[in-house]
């Protein structure tokens, strides 16, 4: 891809945490850095480990390709590759990969001078699958409670667990986690919106400004959270949202082995009802 005509202005040495200017270079319009190298690495050994896996498994349908974590048996200990031991290497290809790559957009923003907002942000989404790989499979003392490699087999142990306690819609953080994925996606729509109305307007009609988006909500229910707010709302409800997933999950088990309808026991044993 050719550079684009501003492109040269941003391309600046520097701001690296590692390496210095060993990996300080772009291959098209990539930044690398040590990084992006390390990104590489564990990304292209974990699809070659998941290729692997494929082949000595029963099916080429990308559908059902499906690398399980270790039996339960296993506790915590190293498995044999072909049970439990690829998934285990993947996991770490896995989490190398993720970690290089937020590293990757801090030493970005470094450069860019800009704030950290975005790998902030995507470390939330690293918290949780680490919560589910690590942390959870961790304090239940086996790595065969974490959910395994697959398209369709993902889903099932999404199902599985659900039902492992009764009813997953019970669980408040779950029920705290939805609302914020909601709210989510419902601001985002009010913000969408918002800008284009105002930004591309009909053909003939003026281009409007922030006064325009403002006062839209004013009018319409008294109060505007401004430019700048909605976006902080929107990385807030965004976060949050994961942050509760990864609650969510934590408790399923580790603090509460029950099903999760009868945690609302405590509402029905208050005094107050006596
Ligand atoms: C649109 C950005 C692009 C990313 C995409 C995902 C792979 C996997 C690997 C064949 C929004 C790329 C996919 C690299 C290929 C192999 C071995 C992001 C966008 C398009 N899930 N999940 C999907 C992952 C978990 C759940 C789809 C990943 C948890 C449910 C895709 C992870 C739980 C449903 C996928 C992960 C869970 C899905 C679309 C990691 C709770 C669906 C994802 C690393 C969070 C949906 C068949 C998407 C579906 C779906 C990927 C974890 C639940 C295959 C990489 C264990 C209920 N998940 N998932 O658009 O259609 O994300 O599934 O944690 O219904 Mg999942
Ligand atoms: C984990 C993804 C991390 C991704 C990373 C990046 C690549 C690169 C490359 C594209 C967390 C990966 C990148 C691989 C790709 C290229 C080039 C995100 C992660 C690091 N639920 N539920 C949730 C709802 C039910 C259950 C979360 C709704 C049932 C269990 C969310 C409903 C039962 C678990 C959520 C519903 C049940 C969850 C998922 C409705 C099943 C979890 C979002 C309407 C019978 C999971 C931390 C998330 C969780 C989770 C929503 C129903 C069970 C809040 C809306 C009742 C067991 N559910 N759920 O966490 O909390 O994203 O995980 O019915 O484990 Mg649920
Ligand atoms: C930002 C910004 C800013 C910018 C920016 C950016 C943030 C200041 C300056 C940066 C942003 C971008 C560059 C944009 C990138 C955006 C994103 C990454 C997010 C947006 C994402 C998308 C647009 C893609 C979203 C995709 C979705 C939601 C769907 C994804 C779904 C899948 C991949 C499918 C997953 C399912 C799988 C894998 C399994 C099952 C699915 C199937 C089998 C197929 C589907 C099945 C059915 C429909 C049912 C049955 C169908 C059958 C059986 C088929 C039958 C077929 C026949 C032929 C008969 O702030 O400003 O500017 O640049």
């Amino acid at each position: 891809m050719s550079m684009l005509s501003f492109e040269r202005k941003y391309r600046v040495r520097g701001g690296t945490l590692l390496g210095g200017d060993l990996f300080d270079f772009w291959v098209g319009p990539f930044y690398v850095g040590f990084f992006g190298v390390t990104t590489m690495f564990f990304a292209l050994l974990g699809t070659a480990l998941i290729v692997y896996g494929a082949a000595i498994g029963p099916t080429w349908n990308i559908w059902q390709i499906n690398i399980a974590p270790p039996d339960l048996k296993y506790g915590l200990a190293l498995a044999p590759l072909r049970d439990g031991g690829l998934w285990q290497l993947i996991t770490i290809c896995a989490i190398g990969a993720f970690v290089s790559w937020a590293l990757r957009e801090v030493e970005i923003c470094r450069k860019l001078g800009m704030g950290y907002h975005v790998p902030i942000a995507f470390s939330f989404a690293i918290l949780a699958y680490v919560t589910l790989e690590v942390i959870r499979p961790l304090l239940l003392g086996a790595w065969g409670n974490a959910f395994p490699y697959g398209i369709f087999s993902h889903l099932d142990w999404v199902s599985n667990t659900g039902y492992q306690y009764l009813h997953f819609h019970y669980n408040p953080a779950h029920m705290i986690a939805v609302s914020f994925f909601f709210a989510n996606c419902f601001a985002l729509a009010l913000h969408g919106s918002l800008i284009l109305s105002a930004s591309n307007p009909g053909k003939g009609e003026v281009v409007k400004t922030a006064e325009h988006e403002n006062t839209y909500y004013r009018d319409t229910i008294g109060y505007s959270i401004g430019t700048l707010g909605i976006h902080r709302l929107g990385l807030f409800l965004a976060v949050s949202a994961v942050f509760w997933s990864a609650v969510c999950i934590v408790i399923s088990g580790p603090f509460w082995s029950r099903g999760w309808p009868e945690w609302w026991s405590w509402w029905l044993n208050l005094s107050i009802w006596k």
